[in-house]
């Protein structure tokens, strides 16, 4: 058995949009996704995995294989339908039953304000850029809180600024499709942790019981070789994807190190960088409040220097060895011909997540506890029949080697207390659709029905064993 502590959480994640479908049910605003998806036309957001009307199979699924916390987020559009105003009764009675449903099933609901779907409106109006979302995000935060208090003792303020900034900004596969904008990425990114921190913040003073902790996409980053300039754009590429953040949420402040790179990055554009004395009070007095940091890792890259122009290649269809990820002044993503991938390009490197643990305790020493929020395999997993278990082996070797560096890190001191498979179920990626399942267990998305994976039945083993130990 991979040693875990006897208290471990196991756990897995979903979100919103990606699970529930029903995205024009019951009073539900539009978020960003509706228009560019129907733009698109490649998938539908609806039906997904019909977690609207499904939780309670779900959730009694989960209970039934060992899970014991469930990473869930509110579509702030179901509370709000446009981002603010009057708040729409139906979303806020449906959360209720869905976190209720979880106690009953002995699940602790962890959940997400604020997971790749901002409202429509608010959308249209700059979303993260726009600063009057930071205000609007913390009433809906005010309400929320108000409203669930006495169930959800565990909150997560945003799921991944830099991934949703980067998806927006960067590689323009999430709406609105801009790329190679360095300094709107950037804006995104400290925008959102001033959001965050107002959110703590309140929470805080409002006394409310119960945790809050921030979860972040966080890659491992090696240089390709010991050439002084591929070390140098390995360090500028972790800082412009982490380590900016990661010192906004620990240190409250960004250090001159971190500052002057992205400063090198962004060039003439620094000066329009928009950051605030009195946001940075917010952070000083978030950082040391936080309770926990989710930590969503998936992969290792591999860096070099690059200079030229940029480029970027998202393989959204699982053609392997179709990407391509080129900034201008801060790195590019080179192959690593060593390392497994998936067929979406992701390198299979749990090291890195040993690594990343060891950072986070060795920058930040003040760090009240981890949780591993996401982490799992996207594969194209085959179903054969009614009566053939879905073979899914290579998700419990990935799951089980990233579980070995939690344990390994754990056993040389870290504080990692829990572990979220992303994901509980089959569901619909981002920018990817439906062949990129992710889950323990299978949807058939057209009957919507539920299969056990064999990563499901090893799961539950592994929760047995490690519930069991003296
Ligand atoms: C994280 C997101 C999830 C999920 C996951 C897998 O960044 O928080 O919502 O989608 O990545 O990514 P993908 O669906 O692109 O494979």
């Amino acid at each position: 058995m991979i040693a875990l502590p006897k208290t471990f959480i196991l756990g897995a994640a979903t979100a919103a949009y990606q699970v529930e479908g029903a995205s024009k049910e019951d009073g539900k605003g539009r978020v960003l996704w509706d228009a560019f998806l129907e733009k698109e036309g490649r998938f539908s957001p609806d039906p997904a995995s019909d977690f609207y009307h499904r939780y309670e199979e779900d959730i009694r699924l989960a209970h039934e294989h060992g899970i014991t916390a469930l990473r869930i987020s509110i579509a702030w559009s179901r509370i709000f339908p446009h981002g603010s105003g009057e708040p729409n009764a139906k979303g806020v009675e449906y959360y209720r039953k869905v976190f209720e449903t979880c106690l009953r099933y002995n699940i602790e609901p962890y959940v997400t304000l604020h997971h790749f779907d901002t409202p429509e409106t608010l959308f249209l109006q700059g979303d993260w850029l726009n600063k009057n979302q930071i205000s609007a995000f913390e009433d809906y935060a005010a309400f929320v809180f108000e409203a669930y208090h006495d169930i959800v003792k565990h909150w997560i303020t945003i799921n991944e600024p830099i991934a949703y900034a980067q998806g927006q900004y960067l590689s323009g596969a999430f709406p609105p499709s801009e790329k190679y904008e360095r300094l709107k990425c950037v804006q995104s990114q400290h925008n959102q942790l001033v959001a965050h921190s107002r959110v703590v913040n309140l929470f805080k003073e409002k006394g409310y019981q119960g945790e809050i902790g921030l979860v972040h996409a966080l890659t491992q980053f090696y240089s390709i070789d010991q050439q002084p300039q591929n070390i140098e754009a390995t360090r500028k590429h972790d800082i412009f994807m982490n380590g900016f953040m990661l010192d906004a949420t620990f240190l409250g402040y960004y250090t001159d190190e971190k500052l002057t790179t992205i400063k090198t990055i962004l060039a003439d554009e620094f000066e329009q960088l928009d950051i605030r004395k009195e946001e940075l009070d917010t952070l000083k007095i978030a950082a040391p409040q936080l309770d926990f940091i989710g930590i969503n890792y998936y992969q290792s890259n591999w860096i070099q220097y690059h200079q030229d122009e940029s480029y970027i290649f998202h393989n959204g269809t699982g053609d392997k060895g179709t990407s391509v990820y080129r900034i201008a002044g801060i790195g590019e993503v080179v192959k690593n011909d060593k390392i497994p991938t998936t067929d979406w390009d992701w390198y299979i490197y749990p090291e890195g997540l040993y690594d990343m643990i060891q950072r986070i305790q060795n920058d930040y020493p003040n760090y009240k506890k981890m949780l591993v929020t996401e982490n799992g395999l996207g594969y194209k997993d085959q179903w054969i029949d009614e009566e053939t278990p879905i073979n899914d082996q290579v998700r419990i070797d990935y799951i089980a080697t990233h579980l070995e560096a939690i344990s390994k890190a754990i056993k040389e001191g870290a504080r990692v207390d829990g572990y979220f498979v992303w994901s509980l179920q089959d569901m619909f990626s981002w920018s990817n659709g439906y062949n990129k399942r992710y889950g323990l267990f299978y949807i058939d998305f057209e009957t919507q029905k539920r299969y056990v994976k064999k990563s499901a039945l090893w799961y539950r083993e592994l929760a047995k064993a490690i519930a069991q130990q003296s």
